[in-house]
């Protein structure tokens, strides 16, 4: 089968082989998905993007899925609105972990496909996550997540992540406590 989504898919990164594939329903996912990308690319994951629709392109979708795994691609992540059946279209072509991210583009503000995609029938998972932006960062750290398990060094970056946000919080506390404090110190009933 030709590779009919090959000539215009955009790879990003350095010149490594794509072990990460980005799909998403349509184009206006992009401000969504960007932060699955982000992700991938803080922990230095080869990565492709691309638009593909389980509706208005079924045999576009097909063949990225089939094509997925001799490529050596490993995690797939599909975003897409609405009545959104790509990431379970392409979970049942292939027996790559795809991660779902429900796009609240419709006016059902993202529940209908968060709906579409979670409700899988046994047998064919969805890994699905958050509605909208913290969605996308998620499947960016899952997928780096589920690659870390056959590379060492990307599990001392996750490790390295999950200590910046710790400290975030260590901060965020601080800083509070610190205005807290001057509120005492300011109030009538400390003077
Ligand atoms: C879905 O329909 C896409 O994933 C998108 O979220 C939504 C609307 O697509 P456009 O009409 O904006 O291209 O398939």
């Amino acid at each position: 089968m030709p590779l009919l989504w090959e000539s215009d898919r955009v790879k990003v990164g350095s010149m490594a082989q794509a072990v990460v594939c980005i799909v998403m329903g349509s184009a206006n996912d992009w401000p969504i998905m960007q932060g699955a990308a982000d992700m991938l690319a803080r922990f230095h994951i080869p990565y492709e993007v691309t638009v593909s629709s389980a509706h208005r392109a079924p045999q576009r979708t097909a063949a990225l899925a089939h094509e997925a795994a001799q490529r050596g691609l490993q995690v797939l992540i599909a975003g897409a609105g609405g009545a959104a059946h790509l990431p379970g279209v392409i979970a049942a072509e292939t027996t790559l972990p795809v991660i779902g991210v429900p796009i609240d583009s419709s006016s059902l503000l993202g529940l209908d496909a968060l709906l579409a995609m979670v409700q899988m029938p046994q047998g064919v998972p969805v890994a699905t996550v958050a509605i909208g932006k913290a969605g996308a960062v998620n499947a960016g750290i899952l997928a780096a997540q589920i690659l870390a398990l056959q590379d060492a060094d990307l599990a001392v970056r996750l490790r390295q992540y999950k200590a910046e946000l710790a400290a975030g919080v260590e901060q965020a506390d601080a800083t509070l406590q610190a205005q807290l404090q001057g509120q005492r110190d300011g109030s009538p009933a400390s003077r």
